[in-house]
């Protein structure tokens, strides 16, 4: 602690336990939760008009986000269940908003528990990528990466996250640029375009 500067703040605090059911991927005794619903998702698939009816028809819980919160403070580790619903906007397969980290140079550790999808992730200059997300799959997403959950199955696609308690989330670089690409469900196949 007396190694600490003004600009690297860490906040001291009590050591705690979490527990969780890995296998059914929960996170027991959640202090926040975070539920974002098909009507938080306008702009972010290429058929609008199939979200405005899946929004006209009861606008459903798209993903869920579990937490028992750190300081957000470099030193700490911020850490997360997120619960992303199976299902398609028109073709297009569900997905996270997905973000760039605000203070951008700080990386992501994806361990996926339960489903099957990808993790789509893009740069500030176009670069994309993807890696593909199954139980017992950890997606490194290295700093300087914009970082998006895809559900291309059948179940809730369960990850468990860790990243920088100072990271924070920049949304509306991603809301504006969009990432190039995309993943659909077509004839039973999954397409990624
Ligand atoms: C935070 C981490 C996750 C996401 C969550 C929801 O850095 O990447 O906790 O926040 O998966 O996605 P989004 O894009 O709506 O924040
Ligand atoms: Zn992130």
């Amino acid at each position: 602690m007396s190694t600490a500067t003004a600009s690297d703040k860490t906040t001291f605090i009590e050591p705690f336990a979490v527990d969780y059911d890995l296998a059914a991927g929960i996170m027991k005794n959640p202090t926040n939760h975070l539920a974002r619903r098909a009507s938080d998702m306008r702009g972010h698939y290429r058929n609008s008009a199939a979200l405005d009816a899946l929004i006209a028809g009861g606008d459903p819980v798209h993903y869920e986000v579990f937490e028992v919160p750190v300081p957000n403070e470099y030193g700490h580790l911020m850490y997360c269940i997120s619960d992303l619903k199976p299902g398609v906007v028109g073709e297009e397969c569900f997905m996270t908003k997905g973000h760039y980290h605000t203070r951008i140079n700080t990386g992501e550790i994806y361990l996926a528990l339960r489903g099957r999808g990808f993790m789509m992730m893009k740069t500030t200059d176009g670069q994309c990528r993807y890696e593909e997300f199954a139980p017992g799959r950890m997606v490194y997403v290295p700093p300087y990466w914009g970082h998006r959950s895809i559900n291309t199955g059948d179940e809730p696609l369960i990850s468990f996250c860790v990243y920088p308690g100072d990271a924070g989330h920049n949304y509306g670089d991603i809301e504006r640029e969009g990432f190039p690409k995309r993943a659909f469900r077509r004839g039973g196949k999954i397409v990624v375009e």
